[in-house]
C-alpha cells in the first residue's frame, strides 16, 4: 500500500479546490467565483488502485489538504502556513506515510510569480524537507515566459501544465482536462529521487552558508573595530556623548546588515537599534550622558558583538532575506524579554 499526502497551496482562485474535486472524481470541495472561496484548511481522503507506468499496481491511500488561498489576508495566510507546517510535521513523523508533497498552484495566465511565492517555496521545501511541484493551472495555451521564469529562479522544481475541468473557449471549443495524472504519477513514482535531490540541495546550501558565515564573522569584526575606534575618539568630547554613539551604532548595524544582504529600509535599523540598545543599555552598570573612552568602546563592542552573533545565527538558519529579518527581530525580542 502507498500512503500519500498532497497539500494544495497557492493564491486564491488558482484552482486548488477544483483540483481536489478532479482527484476525488466528485464535487466535494467548494469552488469559488471571483472572490476567495475556501475558508478553512480541510483534508479529503481518497483510496483507489494505482497503476504504475511500469505495469504493476498497488493500493493508494491519499490525503489531500485543500488550503485557504494565500495572500487574501496576512493573518489568514499566517494561520494557513502554520496549519500546513503542523500538518507536514505530523505527516512526516508518521513513518507509514511514504509521500509528502506540496502542489503549489499558479494560474498559468499569470505573467509572473510573486517574490513571496518564491520565498515560500524555498523556505518551506528546504526547512521542512518537503518537495514542491508547481502546477500551472487553468492552462489555456502556452506560457513559456512564466515557465522560464520559474525554472530560472528555482531550477530544480518540476512544473506541470494542468486543466482540472473542461474549459469552454470561443466557438464552442472545449479544452479537456489534462496534466493531473502526470503530476500524480510524478509525485508517486519519482518521489524518492526528487526528495533526495532536495536533500542534496539543502546540504549544499548549508555547506555554502558555513563557508560564508566565517567571512561574515571576519568582516563583521572589522566593522565593529572601526566603529569602536570612532567611538573612542568621539568620547574625548564628552558633550557629544550618547547621541553620537547611537549614531555610530546605527551605522554599524546598517553595515553588518548589508553583509548578509539586508539593505535597508532605515526603519528596520531604527527598530533594531532601539531594541538591541534597550537590552544592552539596561545591562550596563551605568548609563550616563558622558561616556568615558573605555565605556564608549565597550558599549559599541558589546552591541556589535551580540548583534553580529544574532545575524550569523539567523543567516545560517534562514532561506530568504525576509525570513532572516524575522528571525533577527524575534531573537532580539527574546533576548530583551529575558
Ligand atoms: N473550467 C475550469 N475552471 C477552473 C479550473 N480551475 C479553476 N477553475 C475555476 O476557477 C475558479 C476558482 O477555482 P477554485 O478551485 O475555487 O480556486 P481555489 O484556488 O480553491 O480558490 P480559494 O479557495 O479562494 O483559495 C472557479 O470558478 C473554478 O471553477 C479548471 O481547470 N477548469
Ligand atoms: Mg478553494
Amino acid at each position: 500500500m502507498i500512503n500519500a499526502n498532497i497539500v494544495l497551496l497557492g493564491k486564491t482562485g488558482t484552482g486548488k479546490s477544483t483540483i481536489v474535486n478532479a482527484l476525488l472524481g466528485r464535487d466535494q470541495a467548494l469552488e469559488g467565483k471571483g472572490k476567495s472561496c475556501t475558508q478553512e484548511n480541510k483534508t479529503y481522503s481518497l483510496a483507489q488502485q494505482y497503476n504504475f507506468s511500469g505495469g504493476s499496481s498497488d493500493w493508494l491511500e491519499m490525503k489531500i489538504l485543500d488550503t485557504v488561498g494565500l495572500e487574501i489576508d496576512a493573518k489568514i495566510t499566517k494561520k494557513t502556513l502554520n496549519d500546513i507546517k503542523r500538518y507536514i510535521e505530523k505527516a512526516s513523523a508518521e513513518s507509514e506515510t511514504d509521500i509528502n508533497i506540496v502542489w503549489f498552484c499558479i494560474n498559468q495566465e499569470c505573467s509572473r510569480f510573486e517574490s513571496f511565492e518564491l520565498d515560500l517555496i524555498n523556505e518551506m521545501s528546504i526547512e521542512y524537507e518537503i518537495p514542491f511541484v508547481v502546477l500551472l493551472t487553468q492552462c489555456r495555451g502556452e506560457n513559456d515566459e512564466l515557465e522560464r521564469e520559474i525554472n530560472a529562479t528555482i531550477p530544480s522544481i518540476r512544473t506541470f501544465n494542468v486543466v482540472a475541468k473542461p474549459i469552454r473557449i470561443r466557438n464552442g471549443f472545449v479544452i479537456e482536462p489534462f496534466g493531473l495524472d502526470e503530476a500524480l504519477a510524478f509525485s508517486i513514482e519519482e518521489y524518492d529521487k526528487y526528495k533526495v535531490k532536495l536533500l542534496n540541495q539543502k546540504l549544499l546550501l548549508l555547506e555554502q552558508k558555513d563557508k560564508f558565515a566565517s567571512d561574515i564573522r571576519n568582516d563583521g569584526e572589522g566593522i565593529i573595530q572601526k566603529y569602536s575606534r570612532k567611538a573612542r575618539k568621539a568620547a574625548r568630547f564628552s558633550v557629544l556623548g550618547l547621541p553620537v554613539i547611537l549614531t555610530y551604532c546605527k551605522k554599524m548595524i546598517f553595515e553588518i546588515n548589508s553583509l548578509v544582504g539586508i539593505v535597508d529600509k532605515k526603519r528596520m535599523t531604527d527598530e533594531m537599534i532601539s531594541s538591541i540598545a534597550a537590552g544592552i543599555v539596561l545591562s550596563l552598570p551605568m548609563v550616563v550622558p558622558i561616556f568615558g573612552k573605555m565605556m564608549a568602546e565597550s558599549y559599541i563592542e558589546s552591541i556589535g558583538e551580540s548583534y553580529l552573533e544574532i545575524v550569523i545565527k539567523a543567516y545560517k538558519e534562514s532561506i530568504s532575506i525576509d525570513d532572516m529579518k524575522r528571525r533577527i527581530i524575534s531573537e532580539i525580542d527574546r533576548r530583551n524579554k529575558k
